[in-house]
């Protein structure tokens, strides 16, 4: 996400408007994506705006990064001091993330295409088939609608669960397709590389990982059929015709906190109606205390996008800093130059409130007071806008594996 200054009082009003007929799919055709900026002190302004575009996909404080139908652009630039076009057209854009490819055992050529929700189970089994002596298929529990939260469990010389756990989520928001692929893969990559490379062997025997590539399946599946930019879950909200609240902000830690999301049930940064009340939160916060009084847990990732950052705790304080502040900004000032060394792709790095915005009830602040993990980061994945969520295909090889040499790096340091 982009850069801004302080709190996320816009991450309270950021609505979405696009709602599909039932069976039909968003047609994207034509709307384009604007960086918009803002006057100062525009409270009303924001809602204005947030009420005519189809999708606030960055809530930020003086810039948005919004998708605007055609018809409304005009309304829109006369709301606003300045706008950039960061994509001409949104529905060709998604056209160029690529089609859907036949399923394919496990081989570096899942990372070529985007895939549907049941060929991402299928490939956690068939990885996990074939290293069934350090790997299991693990369950968290059920989303709204029923799919089970599926991850797998990898370790290596010590057996299976006598390590400290590393604890990694992706597609909390839905629309962010890349962080599956990139999770997956990271488990690609710890099982195959195991035998061969001395480095993976070492980081394997170290840690038990736990890779859940997709926490968020109905929003995922929601994306997929309906709506490719929705972001939150699928819960309803009773008295309220607005669906969803977001996973970001609900986790039970300084949820009640204001000014880090939105208690407006159509906003798209909703925190529920109280800390924990979406399922899959309670199944990703039962892991977390589970592990933290079992092996307890070394690193926690967040894997998100866009927007090139590396971000520790905390979100709902900007002023407050974890008591290994230096150590977070170590592992992470190493991981941005990994990142860099294999691509040139440029990562900002800091603590998430000052970094980026305000964010209250998110999964980085649980993880490292309540979790008592060492380190915990979020990643924003690419880019910084110009495709934004729906990066092309063949950006997701290039974005994987500049990923992991990120991620490897902080393995190696944790
Ligand atoms: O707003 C969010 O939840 C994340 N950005 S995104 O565009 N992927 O939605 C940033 C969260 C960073 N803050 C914390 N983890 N505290
Ligand atoms: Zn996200």
């Amino acid at each position: 996400m982009k850069s801004i200054l302080t709190s996320a009082l816009l991450a309270s009003t950021a609505f979405s408007s696009v709602v599909p007929r039932a069976g039909q799919k968003v047609d994207y055709d034509g709307f384009k994506a604007l960086r918009v900026t803002l006057p100062e002190g525009s409270e009303n302004l924001k809602t204005q705006i947030e009420d005519l575009v189809a999708h606030v996909l960055n809530p930020g404080k003086k810039e948005l990064d919004v998708v605007v139908a055609p018809k409304d652009i005009a309304a829109l630039k006369a709301l606003v001091i300045e706008s950039k076009v960061i994509n001409e057209d949104v529905g060709a854009a998604l056209k160029e993330e690529g089609e859907f490819k036949a399923y394919a055992v496990p081989s570096e050529s899942w990372f070529t295409a985007y895939h549907p929700y049941a060929d991402h189970l299928q490939f956690l089994r068939d990885l996990q088939a074939g290293y069934t002596s350090n790997s299991a298929i693990f369950t968290l529990g059920n989303s709204v609608q029923g799919r089970t939260l599926t991850g797998i469990q990898i370790w290596g010389a010590g057996g299976r669960g006598s390590r400290p756990a590393v604890i990694i989520h992706g597609n909390v928001h839905a629309r962010e397709w890349i962080t599956s692929m990139t999770t997956e893969y990271f488990a690609w990559q710890l099982l195959t590389k195991y035998a061969s490379d001395a480095n993976v062997k070492a980081i394997v025997d170290k840690f038990d990982f736990y890779i859940t590539p997709i926490v968020n399946p109905d929003g995922f599946v929601y994306t997929q059929t309906n709506d490719r930019l929705w972001r939150k879950n699928r819960q309803t909200v009773s008295g309220n015709t607005c669906v969803g609240r977001d996973i970001n902000r609900n986790w039970p830690y300084k949820w009640e906190v204001t000014g880090g999301a939105s208690t407006n049930p159509c906003s798209e940064t909703y925190k529920g109606v109280a800390p924990g009340d979406a399922p899959e939160n309670r199944a990703l916060s039962a892991q977390v205390n589970t592990l933290r009084d079992s092996r307890g847990i070394r690193l926690y990732l967040d894997i998100h996008s866009y927007g090139q950052y590396i971000l520790w705790p905390y979100g709902y304080n900007c002023n407050l800093r974890p008591e290994n502040n230096a150590q977070h900004q170590t592992l992470a000032q190493r991981a941005q130059a990994a990142i860099r060394a294999v691509s040139g792709t440029a990562y900002t790095i800091g603590p998430s409130c000052s970094t980026l915005y305000a964010t209250t009830g998110s999964s980085t602040d649980y993880t490292d007071v309540t979790g008592n993990a060492t380190y915990s980061y979020t990643y924003e994945l690419r880019d910084t806008g110009t495709y934004g969520f729906t990066l092309p295909a063949n950006q997701i090889q290039p974005t994987v594996r500049e990923t992991w040499a990120g991620v490897l790096s902080m393995f190696k340091d944790a």
